[in-house]
């Protein structure tokens, strides 16, 4: 047994049982993992210290999660408070006040004071969640045969049955092809490379992929239709940026036939495009958003959905005595991490953090695209503060050139997000710009390296 691993207080005879064995870990290669694991051993700011490597830049923030940086002290300070005030609180017909004030908070950020926000703990949680108020929402005003939902391929809204049955990643759903919910159906994703390689920011090809969205209705009947839930920007499966007008057109056609707009927001929510929420840099207004992640700076688990104020109205209409949804979570509103939440809206808005990320946007844009004649470089994709770039997978081999990057690039002292053979850059918003251009120049070193080897 690794000794630094040894589960304090457990009397097994040394060697029964390898605690590293006893995680079956999250989306990750187990055996591939415990075979060279990569320990982390605490984080500051934008970087991690991992056990062997030592101090690595954080070119994700965290998995999207903190992009105000490891141990904000403000944020230590609020949640050390907060524990030591009340720890725990029921949501349920009992409510502590700054839940209701940080709910108050995320839909003023969301430039929409009037919505109203449920409090969940994940993205995954989120959409659920936004899922099944779309299709109450109907329900509720009479409208019961719109229980469809339309999703996207490449989509990524979680593991929660309804987030992989809208999702649109093969892998996700296949072990669990009896578990989908039933009439979802996909529009195409709008990824093509050949129209809109190496673009800077918005594509200017493939608006009219939104138009899908009218064949989908002619064939299902809008009657029958609840929803269509996009990611704006699609993360998890290589930065996908939405074509020019692509979004608007996707609004008009929910608009014209009575289908709910959601967004899913967990990785654009809070600052990554330079404006709290993607549907304000995109000047798109979505019904219902889903957030997650970086409204605690990761530090505390929550998600959330803003929902549209007439939305959550027509839920009301029922005799007062009755629960007007019945959905929730133990952990809804927890406290802890409601005081994570109020302490990084704060920092965000005290150390104008969101308008930050938009000033380093043009950096990190201008910086990776220098990117483009490196070793196996296929594709480069950025907008606000997040950049993809494309690696040729090595043949009959997928992704095996980019866990090459990963390790390589611990080396380089950065810790890189690998999506297959993608490698997703979002660096924290207190970065320096000379420390978003070092990365660049890390990455580099990197293509070289295993292209050289
Ligand atoms: N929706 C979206 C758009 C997401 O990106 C989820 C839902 C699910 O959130 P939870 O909290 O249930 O995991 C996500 C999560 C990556 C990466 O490297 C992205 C996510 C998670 C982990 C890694 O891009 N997104």
């Amino acid at each position: 047994m690794n000794p630094n691993l040894a589960v304090a207080g457990v009397s097994e005879p040394s060697g029964a049982i390898d605690p590293l064995q006893s995680w079956w870990m999250p989306f990750t290669h187990n055996r591939r993992f415990k075979s060279k694991p990569r320990l982390i051993e605490s984080a500051a700011g934008a970087y991690y210290t991992l056990t062997d490597k030592g101090r690595v830049f954080d070119c994700l923030s965290g998995m999207w999660c903190t992009p105000l940086g490891h141990s904000h002290p403000g944020i230590v300070r609020a949640v050390t408070d907060q524990v030591q005030r009340l720890d725990y609180s029921p949501g349920f017909q009992l409510g502590h006040k700054p839940a209701f004030e940080l709910a108050a908070r995320i839909a003023a950020l969301a430039g929409r004071p009037r919505d109203r926000v449920f409090f969940v703990n994940s993205g995954s949680e989120a959409v659920d969640t936004a899922l099944k108020i779309a299709i109450g929402y109907h329900r509720v005003r009479g409208d019961a045969t719109r229980t469809r939902v339309i999703g996207r391929e490449r989509g990524y809204h979680g593991v929660g049955l309804g987030g992989i049955s809208v999702g649109g990643i093969g892998v996700n759903r296949k072990m669990f092809a009896s578990m989908m919910m039933p009439g979802v159906d996909h529009l195409p994703h709008t990824y093509s490379p050949k129209n809109m390689r190496f673009s800077r920011g918005l594509p200017q090809w493939g608006a009219h992929l939104a138009d899908d969205l009218e064949r989908l209705v002619a064939l299902h009947d809008a009657s029958t239709i609840a929803a269509v839930i996009v990611e704006p920007v699609q993360g998890s499966t290589g930065l996908i940026v939405p074509p020019r007008g692509y979004l608007e057109r996707l609004r008009e056609i929910c608009s014209k036939h009575g289908m709910l707009l959601i967004f899913d927001e967990v990785i654009t929510g809070f600052g990554r495009l330079g404006k709290p929420f993607a549907s304000q840099f995109f000047g798109v207004q979505p019904d219902l958003t889903t957030f997650a992640k970086a409204i605690t700076n990761g530090v505390v688990p929550m998600g959330g959905v803003v929902a549209r104020a007439d939305i959550y109205d027509a839920f009301m209409n029922g005799p007062e005595h009755v629960i007007e949804f019945f959905h929730g979570y133990t952990y809804s509103g927890h406290p802890l991490a409601v005081a994570a939440g109020h302490a990084s809206i704060d920092a965000m808005v005290d150390e104008r953090l969101i308008e930050r990320a938009a000033d380093l946007a043009g950096v990190l844009e201008d910086a990776v695209h220098t990117l483009r004649d490196e070793p196996h470089v296929v594709d480069i994709r950025n907008i606000g503060l997040a950049a993809a770039v494309e690696l040729e997978p090595s043949a009959g081999q997928p992704g095996v050139r980019g866990h090459r990057a990963f390790e390589r690039g611990l080396d380089e002292g950065i810790l890189l997000r690998l999506m297959g053979d993608i490698i997703g850059l979002a660096p924290p918003f207190i970065s320096s710009e000379e420390e978003v251009r070092a990365m660049i120049e890390s990455v580099r070193r990197t293509l070289r390296a295993i292209a050289a080897d």
